[in-house]
């Protein structure tokens, strides 16, 4: 990066300096309870429509209501009088708000103005209603109407001096139909430019499951969460992410499962839980524990947990326990002696230093997995926000393996999702490394030819942008701006483009970091009645954690007359760019895919696998399962058998690394409990005991004494600079937390200035945003 660039760069810590202060304190309760409810109703009345917002929580997750757009768990058989949890509830009121963001706001606030609030202001502003666009000798965001707009994009895409200079951006949140139509629209267009929010999430697990088992979806439904006889949860934290899972998780816990958690910080949701949907236990303040035992690694230990527990598993079968099941391995997998010469060559000393558990413990973790007849293994982000985690997931995977754990009831491998569809927009083709099986399907219902060039993921999709000047960004849904790494290198990136357009429900920093031209195109949420031109009002589908299809129908009336539908979009940019083009438009009437999502539902069932008779099948009460190869024991390998996978141990882990340079520390960016993803719904963070802010920084006791600070010092974080990049985000509180020594943690996304861009997985590609190498200095921000 040159000189010039760095000192214009925007001051993208400076937005977050209006933060307020947070006040910390000790939280002894359980997770949900009371404090879950308080919040229920808080967030009800800040949406201004508390009546309306009720009514619709009981629709959601039920049979003739709407797919929750919280989270991708998944949704019991017999739906309870309601299936909705905090997170849920948070989710619905943000979208279905009374508040409005106007062309009068546009016109009262400049962009530049509006780079200086943070996250939370600018989404609290309300919904979106008109299109904007930009007007750059003004500042300002001004009214365009929805063919001008559509007009432009279509305009400047086909400007563009090859097809690959345009990028097509999915969030999770979109939902099949979408999704669908626009990776067609991409591979129309003549691009596999798909990068989507999965490459910053669980992009370690699908390539890491794909090679091991075939498929990158997990084989457990929740029915088996009531048959496991331990579950095993890698760094994931569901009392705030995924609240649901907790009330599986407490059921299995209370019919005597073994749940055991591994995870960096002491995560209050996985100690204990009070159930807001059991009377009883509200009414007497009772509570129950979640996990029998909780072991914390260091910041990326987990592969070498794992091992550790392999390696102990191997000595007892060696000295003739019968811990391992050799039938099932010899029948179902391949590559067994390699893994375990691997295995048995790794010495614990090396396994304690970079797991930054002992021996003992990896042993008993081994114990109470061996005592088990059926094991799930979940994991999240803890996992796959690391350098190794794809090898980190197929160890894991391997695990599972060394005692028959998939293709019975109440086992197998359970990656938790994030966004509501981001398993079924993959399923759909959201994909910039696409399978020649899709690509040929496509090529024979079209009969057009498609893009065979891979396309870029999230991060490369960053470099483009910053190295070649030009491009068109179209982001359907999400925050790209702020989700991905290194925001001051990112926002100079997407500055270079000559359009940027994002589809959008709420106002976000990324429609701030304009292109040449930029526009903002407000569309219904999943909460509304998404009518056609006749006012009959479509069905849209989704797909959850587990694989289960089902439809989703909003009840709500759109927030503004002008808004259009993510398909409206869609399909008028498609029609703008491929009638009569010298392709000849194959055929496709893309205002019958828009009058009738059922037609969309029908190409679907051409073209991807699984989905025959789709109409018919998701209108089903529970919609349908889609196969899993690996819940039926094939496996879609080249040995056709599920793959024992024998990388070596990475040299050295980040904390490893940075043990070695004084005052270093290995920072894991994640979630408060009053955010979702870029979202942030409030300042606090209940089950970590902060309040009223979110610049904090959660640290080892003994670190802060080692380092010369106090808790309550202000501190700022400095990054790696190594590439002549400034990365440092100011005015950070210590929270003294119970982790384990040389790991840190703090909120994202405040804190991405801090993750170059080049700090990813290997293979997987996705911002190692669990593991940035920090420094603390003292702060200049004054309590
Ligand atoms: N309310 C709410 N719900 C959400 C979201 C949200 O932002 N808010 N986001 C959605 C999305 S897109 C996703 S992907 C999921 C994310 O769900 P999670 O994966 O639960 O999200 P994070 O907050 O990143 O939490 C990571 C957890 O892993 C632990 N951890 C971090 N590094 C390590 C490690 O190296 N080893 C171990 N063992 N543990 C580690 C952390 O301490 C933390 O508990 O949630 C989804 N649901
Ligand atoms: N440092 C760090 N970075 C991370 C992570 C981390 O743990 N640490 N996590 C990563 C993960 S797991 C993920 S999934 C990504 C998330 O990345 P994204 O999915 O890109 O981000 P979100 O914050 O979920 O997007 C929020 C925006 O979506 C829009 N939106 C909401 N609902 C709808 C809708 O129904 N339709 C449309 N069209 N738009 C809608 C709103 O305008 C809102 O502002 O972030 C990643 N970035
Ligand atoms: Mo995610």
């Amino acid at each position: 990066m040159s000189q010039s660039q760095q000192e214009s760069s925007p001051d993208v810590s400076s937005a977050d300096a209006t933060q307020p202060d947070a006040k910390v304190f000790a939280y002894h309760n359980p997770a949900g309870g009371w404090g879950a409810l308080k919040s229920v109703g808080k967030h009800l009345l800040h949406s201004r429509s508390p009546a309306l917002n009720a009514r619709s929580l009981f629709k959601l997750n039920q049979p003739d209501g709407f797919d929750c757009p919280g989270c991708a768990w998944g949704d019991p058989e017999h739906a309870s009088s309601f299936e909705f949890c905090e997170n849920g509830v948070k989710a619905v009121t943000w979208e279905a708000t009374a508040k409005r963001v106007t062309r009068q706001f546009f016109a009262r606030h400049s962009v530049s103005e509006l780079k200086t609030w943070d996250d939370y202001r600018l989404e609290d502003q309300g919904r979106l209603v008109e299109p904007m666009r930009y007007n750059a000798e003004t500042d300002h965001y001004e009214p365009i109407g929805w063919d001008a707009a559509l007009d432009l994009i279509a305009a400047e895409l086909k400007a563009l001096p090859s097809p690959n200079d345009g990028i097509f951006y999915t969030s999770g949140k979109a939902c099949n139909e979408s999704a669908y139509v626009f990776q067609l629209l991409a591979r129309f267009f003549g691009t596999n430019n798909l990068p989507d929010c999965s490459n910053m999430c669980h992009e370690a697990s699908g390539s890491a499951m794909n090679a091991a088992l075939g498929t990158g979806k997990g084989s457990v439904l929740l029915e088996d969460f009531e048959k496991a006889e331990a579950i095993f949860v890698f760094g994931q934290n569901p009392g705030t992410n995924h609240p649901r899972m907790l009330g599986v998780l407490r059921e299995a816990a209370e019919r005597g499962a073994t749940i055991v958690t591994f995870n960096t910080l002491k995560e209050r949701g996985l100690e204990k839980f009070a159930d807001p949907q059991k009377p009883f236990e509200m009414l007497h303040n009772g509570s129950h524990r979640i996990s029998s035992h909780y072991f914390r690694p260091k910041l990326g230990g987990d592969m070498a947990v794992v091992r550790g527990m392999a390696k102990a598993l191997f000595a007892r079968d060696a000295a003739g326990d019968d811990v391992l099941d050799h039938d099932f391995m010899a029948e179902h997998t391949a590559h067994l002696q390699a893994y375990r010469t691997r295995v048995e060559a790794t010495d614990w000393a090396t396994l304690e230093d970079q797991s930054g558990l002992t021996r003992d413990e990896m042993e008993q973790a081994a114990e109470l997995y061996a005592r088990s007849n059926a094991t799930i293994a979940c994991w999240a982000m803890g996992i796959t926000q690391h350098e190794h985690s794809v090898a980190t997931v197929r160890e894991i995977i391997n695990l599972l393996m060394l005692r028959g754990n998939m293709g019975k009831p109440g086992a197998g491998p359970s990656p938790v999702r994030g966004h509501s569809n981001v398993q079924g927009d993959r399923t759909m083709g959201i994909f910039e490394k696409p399978s020649k099986a899709l690509l040929d399907a496509l090529e024979a219902r079209y009969a057009r030819a498609m893009p065979q060039e891979f396309g870029v993921d999230s991060v490369a999709a960053v470099k483009a942008m910053r190295d070649a000047p030009g491009k068109v960004f179209i982001g359907l849904g999400g925050n790209f701006t702020r989700a991905i790494s290194d925001s001051v290198v990112t926002e100079q990136a997407m500055a270079n483009c000559r359009l940027t357009a994002f589809i959008s429900t709420k106002l976000n920093r990324s429609h701030l970091v304009t292109g040449e031209q930029a526009l903002i195109l407000p569309c219904i949420g999943r909460t509304e009645i998404d009518a056609n031109s006749a006012g009959k009002s479509q069905l849209i589908t989704v797909e959850d954690s587990m694989s289960m299809v089902h439809g989703s129908a909003g009840i709500n009336k759109p927030a503004d007359k002008s808004l259009r539908s993510e398909i409206f979009i869609l399909t008028g940019i498609a029609e703008r760019l491929f009638a009569n083009d010298e392709l000849g438009n194959d055929g496709v009437d893309w205002a019958s895919l828009r009058e009738d999502y059922d037609v969309i539902r029908e190409h679907i069932a051409d073209v991807i696998p699984g989905f025959v008779d789709f109409n018919q099948r998701v209108r089903q009460p529970r919609g349908f399962w889609l196969p899993n190869s690996v819940a039926s024991l094939e496996f879609a390998t080249a040995t056709g058998k599920a793959e024992f996978s024998d990388d070596a141990l990475p040299q050295a882990v980040m904390h490893q690394r940075l043990a070695k340079r004084d005052g270093w520390l290995t920072l894991q960016t994640m979630r408060s409990h009053d955010q979702y993803n870029t979202t942030v719904y409030g300042y606090n963070d209940r089950y970590r005991g902060i309040e009223g802010g979110r610049q904090v920084i959660f640290l080892n006791r003994d670190d802060i004494a080692r380092l010369g600070f106090e808790a309550g010092q202000w501190v700022d974080l400095v990054g790696e600079s190594d590439d002549g990049v400034t990365r440092r985000v100011d005015g950070f509180k210590i929270v003294a937390y119970d982790t384990p020594q040389g790991c840190a943690a703090a909120y994202y996304p405040e804190t991405n200035p801090l993750l170059p861009l080049d700090h990813k997985g290997v293979q997987s590609h996705t911002p190692a945003s669990k593991s940035i190498a920090v420094r603390l200095e003292a702060s200049t921000r004054l309590a």
